[in-house]
């Protein structure tokens, strides 16, 4: 497990010397002495937390504070006040700023530390809860809600450039005989691996590939063309194919084959996500009724 990342701010080196001394051998401790470098820090190197001064020249620690918990990307990380300000006006409105705690000078160490503890451990349970419930628990893909979250997302950015989209839905043939042939454990690890295969066929870091619910998958590919999209998802039929998992009792082949419905088209502004979710069904279904093991687009 990593340590944990800390930026201490504060314009008196005697100050920064004093806490890395009580933090650095339990993490890595980064540095800034004005609030301007601490903000360029924290974008370039986001760390766990942050301590943060508030008198110092320049920009001061309640300003960095606001523009932390303004920007999107910091404003998930906790903001320690440390400072000699210690009446009630000042602590209220660090916290009302968001900062998770303050503490004032001088630094008592063992209190620094604990405090630290604590909010290092919040935020790391708080980030595991966060990826947690975006995953799904047995493929380790993104599941369903992040993968409605991110076409929600797409739609709405590429509706505006009018850019192609698709969404591909994926669907194991004859999964309820495989299950009640070889057993739940190895339908289990049937789903596994077909999400491993779906993973090995898509190529952009763009492309999200996500377990939808069962034995269904979906894919979304921002900017694939109908071209590209009918080759990711022979790639991906191809992929499952050659897991060779066998299924004596599959009507279509000895081994496990999907159904694929893709839906590949110009995004346009009045497109819903649920337009693309029910266009990539439709296709699917008729995957399914065609005879199964096959791409329809
Ligand atoms: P089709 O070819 O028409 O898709 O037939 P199918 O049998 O795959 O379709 P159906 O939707 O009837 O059955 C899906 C099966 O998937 C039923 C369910 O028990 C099984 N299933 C869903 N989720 C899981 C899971 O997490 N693990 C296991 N082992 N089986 C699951
Ligand atoms: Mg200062
Ligand atoms: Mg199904
Ligand atoms: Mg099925």
């Amino acid at each position: 497990m990593s340590r944990g990342t800390i930026l201490i701010v504060d314009d008196e080196v005697s100050n920064i010397e004093i806490m890395n001394a009580v933090l650095e051998d339990d993490y890595e401790v980064l540095f800034s002495t004005s609030g301007q470098q601490a903000l360029d820090t924290a974008r370039a190197t986001p760390p766990d937390l942050i301590l943060l001064d508030v008198l110092m020249p320049g920009i001061d620690g309640f300003e960095v504070c606001r523009q932390i918990k303004d920007d999107p990307q910091l404003a998930d990380i906790p903001v320690i006040f440390t400072t000699g300000l210690g009446d009630t006006d000042h602590e209220m409105r660090g916290l009302s700023l968001g900062a998770i705690d303050y503490v004032t000078k001088p630094i008592q160490p063992a209190i620094l530390r604990a405090r630290v503890g604590n909010h290092i451990e919040l935020k790391r349970l708080r980030d595991q809860l966060a990826s947690m419930a975006v995953t799904d628990a047995l493929t380790g893909l993104s599941n369903r809600r992040q993968m409605e979250q991110a076409l929600k997302s797409e739609v709405g950015r590429l509706g505006r450039t009018g850019d192609w989209l698709t969404v591909i839905m994926i669907d194991i043939d004859f999964f309820k005989q495989f299950n009640d042939t070889y057993g739940h454990p190895a339908g289990d690890r049937c789903i596994v691996m077909v999400g491993a295969a779906l993973t090995r066929a898509v190529k952009r870091a763009s492309d999200l590939p996500a377990r939808y619910g069962g034995e269904e998958f979906a894919c979304i590919l921002p900017g694939a063309d109908p071209e590209g999209a009918a080759l990711v998802a022979q790639e991906i039929s191809l992929h499952v194919q050659s897991l060779n998992i066998p299924h004596e009792r599959s009507q279509i082949s000895p081994f496990i084959t999907v159904s694929i419905g893709v839906a590949s088209a110009r995004c346009l502004p009045d497109m819903t996500p649920e337009m693309w979710m029910k266009e990539a069904d439709r296709q699917l279904y008729l995957s399914k009724q065609q005879g199964r093991n096959r791409v329809t687009s």
